[in-house]
């Protein structure tokens, strides 16, 4: 037999898991690096934590024991990564605790799944592989029973390189951990493990907040919204539409950047842009979207409730039995009856018992609509037959009414059947966007029929028509693509944060002011806006945005990861860029964002507000709140 140097099996298991892992993060997701220091972090913080995470094996005092730890370790763990990278590659986000609550969402998501799946992502199992064909082999490694000291030596040395990637961290980027909102940040400083563990004490901590909560939080938060958010004069716009219905399109991931633009010299949203045109329409061209993790559902809550969503998890998930007062049991007060109109299943989301707690009266979803493989694609009803059948659905309503409609065809991966495509894909390396535009098309003219069966009814006349965009269809992942498209050498930080902007239109059928207007606005504005429009007064209200028509708004606009776009100044990746010419004002090359100066007021502000409405949905505050 021949003599073999014979190595612990947790070391070999570690070593590979690492190497496995490093060229994830450094191929694979699309992390940031800034400076040599970034990338030594990177390199070591994989190994550091497959060590922490073998060499509990030692603890066991059968041989066997440990190997079958091993694997089962090595297994799961790999699986770990793979959902992640899965998940990243449509969300360009890492998967959080309240996230995996959300299973039956990422069943219904189906054949988008499937796409995001690729080929080559076995590879990420052959350590694991490796590792289970050797452990079951007899020669290969030490097998004995170690004794207590040299346990205690193993479990010091993972404690020991845990700290010393902690301090790393920590100098790298100062405050990590109780700034920690933005994952990416803890993934590329502290590994992908630790971050899930962070995860779950953060979750624990939210958790418990609601049960120790008494209602003494909201003195604060409510002079902060005073001081700072609230308006006392009404706009000009107040009551501009009072009495009449809402009818309220959320256009699925539809943004800014193809409006009024082109595709081979065709234009991508010609309904839309001439209803931008139209004397009776609003337009908002620096409208951003603010929703987290829970995308549709996140828009909606933003809307409802002029708060934000959560950084982690979907609100409608997370909370959804908590104290709210929304738009919808506002309006009610006012005879107003109110529904959404969805041609999925109710419980995507949690819709059905979300909506009930934010008092909607009723919810059309997939059961009231005819559904069949002709009139679908994707993910279900197209949206030109959607509008058709909810036409009768607003008839038979009660008037006046405040009804959302929530179309579905212009959502990844784009699916369009060849039929319903009136202009060609665009040629790039990226097929979702390619896809993007066909569907983008569909939707408009789906909406334009949509205008004209209002028009042959009477419900035209006597409502209001919104138009907004719910988030972002294309993420980040698709950069390369997009920077073809709009013509650019790269996408910036900076360019990013403006691909966040999304279409909001107000059609006031008759008013005849209508025109573009620039302000810096965002889905927080919708509730306070729908309200002031309905001549509804909302002085006592407990909200995070302005009326959209008012003077002396609120300067800025937050997004949900900490980010800002207030009238002078574009906030993100931890550098202060000016709004309109993109030019860079500060960075933070390196040492925390303390430096920041210019932006660093509103960046406080920014936070306290994003803090504040936390709180008050992880408190469920608003239960102790007196609204009259
Ligand atoms: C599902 C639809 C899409 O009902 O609202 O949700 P999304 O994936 O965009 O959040
Ligand atoms: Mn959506």
């Amino acid at each position: 037999m021949n003599e073999r140097p014979r190595i612990p099996l947790y070391i070999t298991a570690s070593l590979l898991f690492g190497i496995k892992t490093y060229i994830v993060y450094r191929f694979m997701f699309n992390i940031e690096l800034d400076n040599s220091m970034q990338e030594f972090i990177l390199f070591i913080n994989p190994f550091v934590s497959a060590f922490v995470m073998f060499a509990i094996s030692v603890w066991f005092n059968k041989p066997s024991r440990q190997m079958k730890y091993i694997r089962y370790t090595g297994f799961i763990a790999s699986f770990i990564v793979f959902a992640n990278l899965v998940f990243y590659r449509q969300f360009t986000d890492f998967i959080t605790i309240p996230q995996l609550f959300m299973g039956s969402n990422m069943a219904d998501l189906g054949s988008s799944i499937l796409t995001l799946i690729k080929p080559y992502d076995f590879l990420l199992f052959i350590d694991t592989v490796l590792i289970w064909v050797w452990s079951k082999r007899k020669e290969e490694f030490v097998k004995v029973s170690y004794q207590k000291r040299w346990k205690v030596f193993v479990l010091s040395l993972s404690l020991l390189l845990l700290a010393g990637n902690f301090l790393l961290a920590e100098m790298e980027r100062p405050q990590l951990f109780t700034r920690g909102f933005d994952r990416e940040y803890l993934v590329k400083n502290i590994g992908l493990f630790n971050y899930h563990i962070y995860d779950i004490v953060q979750h624990s901590k939210a958790e418990s907040q609601r049960v120790f909560a008494d209602g003494n939080e909201l003195n604060d938060i409510k002079s902060f919204i005073d001081d700072n958010v609230r308006i006392n004069e009404k706009s000009n716009m107040f009551g501009a539409a009072e009495g009449k219905n809402v009818i309220w399109i959320n256009a699925e991931s539809l943004q800014s950047f193809v409006i009024k633009n082109e595709l081979n010299g065709e234009e991508v949203t010609p309904f839309l842009n001439s209803l931008i045109e139209d004397e009776d329409t609003y337009y908002f061209e620096n409208f951003y979207e603010q929703t987290g993790q829970g995308k549709t559902s996140d828009s909606e809550f933003l809307v409802e409730n002029s708060m934000y969503p959560l950084s982690r998890g979907a609100v409608f998930f997370t909370h959804s039995t908590n104290e709210y007062h929304a738009t919808p049991e506002i309006i009610k007060d006012e005879g107003y009856n109110s529904a959404v109109l969805h041609a999925n299943s109710g419980s995507f989301w949690n819709r059905f018992q979300m909506y009930d707690s934010i008092g909607f009266d009723h919810f059309y979803d997939e059961n009231s609509y005819e559904i069949n493989p002709d009139n679908s694609v994707g993910w279900g009803l197209k949206d030109k037959p959607f509008f058709e059948q909810s036409i009768k659905h607003l008839q038979s309503m009660d008037k006046p009414f405040y009804a959302k409609l929530i179309t579905l065809t212009n959502h990844f991966p784009f699916e369009l059947g060849e039929e319903d495509r009136s202009i060609e894909p665009y040629h790039s390396n990226s097929n979702t966007l390619n896809n993007y535009f066909p569907a983008v098309r569909y939707m408009d003219e789906a909406i334009e029929e949509f205008f004209t069966l209002l028009e042959s009814t009477d419900l035209y006349e006597n409502s209001i028509i919104v138009i907004m965009g719910d988030h972002i269809g294309i993420s980040a992942n698709h950069n390369k693509a997009m920077s073809m498209y709009l013509d650019k050498e790269e996408i910036t930080p900076y360019d990013q944060v403006q691909l966040q902007r999304v279409p909001l239109l107000i059609h006031i059928p008759g008013d005849g002011n209508g025109k573009t207007i620039s302000t810096v606005s965002g889905q927080i504005d919708i509730k306070p806006t729908i309200l002031s429009l309905l001549g509804i007064d909302t002085k006592n209200d407990i909200y995070f945005g302005n009326d959209l028509f008012a003077k002396n708004r609120k300067s800025y606009i937050a997004l949900r990861n900490g980010d800002f776009i207030s009238n002078e100044f574009i906030f993100t990746a931890g550098t202060c860029y000016n709004r309109e010419t993109g030019e860079i004002i500060e960075e933070d090359t390196n040492k925390g964002i303390e430096k920041v100066s210019s932006c660093n007021e509103i960046r406080n502000n920014v936070e306290t507000e994003l803090q504040h409405s936390d709180d008050l949905i992880y408190g469920d505050l608003l239960r102790f709140y007196d609204f009259d």
